[in-house]
């Protein structure tokens, strides 16, 4: 926890070193080693919540989360994945623009990395900003698969001109763990909500919902409430902060007590207006980058507004130099998280030429079964893909007809947000985009990412059951 805390090599940061140099990984007999600017190494891995609560998981070198791996935008790298496991796995690189063969889903043809066998990707990093890898491994009704393991972790593209104004930067991945299914799900989707339900569908499907997925216990990083090392910080402080929702169950509000956060990136990309707030709001796959002043001394918990995922661990103390009370707790303002507020009016945007309308829906399962979920109609694979032509400017309508808020993400594009549930906004880039309940976002991107992409839900049983579709180039 904590890992930039203290110190002048961070933890994250010294993993890092270790994965650029591939320390610690032994070479198999007869396979020649290959020179690699980072080595990802897929194996078991044991995570320490508290010391009541030790997990066993699949990581990355080791640990999950993985190393902060710090790339050069636009200076190529060579990454070596060696799976260690028994499953076929692939390595997705979250928010980059990089070609279907790198990106690391089977769905775009990205080739699996076979167990017990080791493969090399040359990618090119960019956009520079807080992005992200992870297993893109189906996991249907199997819980310790895919975006349920510990396989993910921060990517951080540096364009070579940060300012550095921050006393300390750390990296926090917001998580839950030991998943189980559960036929009543409870979460903070209602946060999403500003405005009126504009995609309510014409007659409700009354049945009982399926099973969805649940966590027994949650952590910042890798520890639990409580445990680990707090942040340690001074009076007169800057902190910047990636927080990142590596969850593959749930949308997630955050809050540091007693103090605001003035989120300065979403999804690793500036927004034009920096706005303070009380709390800030991630959908699964979503990042945002904060600085946060440290003017209010105490002991303060950074975690989730909701006390009960606070008591199961979601959260780290943040401790002030010569204070000595109990972590304190205070209940930040409840308002629903609006993405608008950090874009810029008149933000002057290419005309688009064409658009492209999706729908979502689901089929409640019933009881002990899963439940089904449709774009436009059906669930993937779907019969035509969406087919788009170099260079055009799309405009892409996702039309939310489902009672849960969805983190929808569209792989190696970046999106223009136009929409947020009627109201209009600009000059806002993200990859993902959590589309209120009953509904609406509007995203606009150009198609110059030739290949097959991927468009999905990032709750993983959402997207294992059927809520993709693929665009295709023509
Ligand atoms: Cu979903």
């Amino acid at each position: 926890m904590a890992q930039a805390a203290a110190g002048k090599l961070p933890a994250m940061a010294q993993a890092a070193l270790q994965a650029e140099h591939g320390a610690g990984i032994a070479l198999q007999p007869a396979v020649p080693p290959v020179k690699a600017d980072f080595t990802l190494r897929i194996a078991p891995v044991t995570v320490e919540l508290d010391p009541s609560h030790i997990l066993s998981t699949i990581g990355y070198n080791g640990s999950a989360p993985g190393p902060v791996l710090r790339m050069r935008e636009g200076k190529p790298v060579t990454v070596q994945v060696i799976n260690d496991t028994d499953t076929p796995e692939l390595v997705h690189w979250h928010g980059m623009l990089i070609p279907p063969e790198v990106d690391g889903t089977a769905e775009e043809g990205s080739p699996l990395v076979l167990p017990h066998a080791r493969r090399s990707f040359q990618l090119t990093p960019r956009p520079a900003g807080s992005r992200w890898y992870h297993s893109h491994a189906m996991a249907m009704d199997d819980l310790h698969k895919g975006a349920y393991t510990g396989q993910f972790g921060f990517v951080y593209i540096e364009a070579g001109d940060d300012p550095g104004n921050y006393d300390q930067e750390l990296f926090l991945a917001i998580r839950d763990w030991e998943p189980f299914f559960t036929a009543s799900m409870d979460d903070e989707d209602d946060d999403t909500h500003s405005g009126p339900l504009l995609e309510k569908p014409a007659a409700l499907n009354t049945e009982p919902d399926g099973l969805e997925v649940g966590s027994m216990t949650y952590s910042i990083n890798d520890k639990a409430l409580g445990s680990g090392d707090p942040i340690r910080v001074r009076e007169g402080q800057r902190l910047l902060i990636h927080f990142l929702n590596a969850s593959a169950i749930e949308n997630r509000r955050i809050a540091l007590a007693g103090h605001k956060m003035k989120v300065i990136a979403l999804d690793g990309n500036p927004a034009p207006s920096p706005q303070t707030v009380d709390s800030i709001f991630l959908g699964a796959g979503e990042r945002i980058d904060a600085v946060i002043e440290m003017n209010h001394p105490g002991i303060w918990i950074l975690g989730s507004t909701e006390k009960p995922i606070r008591d199961l661990g979601l959260g780290v103390v943040v401790e002030y130099a010569g204070q000595h009370t109990q972590p304190q707790w205070i209940d930040p303002p409840k308002e629903p998280w609006d993405y608008t507020i950090f874009g810029k009016s008149g933000t002057s945007l290419p005309a688009p030429q064409a658009s492209i309308e999706t729908i979502f829906e689901k089929i409640p399962g019933g009881a002990g079964k899963f439940n089904v979920w449709l774009v436009n109609g059906k669930p993937y694979p779907h019969d035509r893909e969406f087919v788009l032509k170099q260079g055009t400017r799309y405009r892409l309508v996702m039309r939310n007809r489902t009672d849960d808020a969805h983190p929808m993400h569209l792989h190696r594009h970046l999106w223009d947000l136009v929409e947020i549930n009627g109201k209009p906004m600009g000059g806002v880039a993200k990859d993902t985009v959590v589309v209120p309940y009953y509904g609406r976002a509007v995203v606009d991107f150009t198609a110059d990412q030739p290949g097959l992409a991927l468009f999905h839900c990032h709750i993983q049983q959402h997207m294992d059951y059927g809520f993709k579709a693929l665009f295709r180039y023509a």
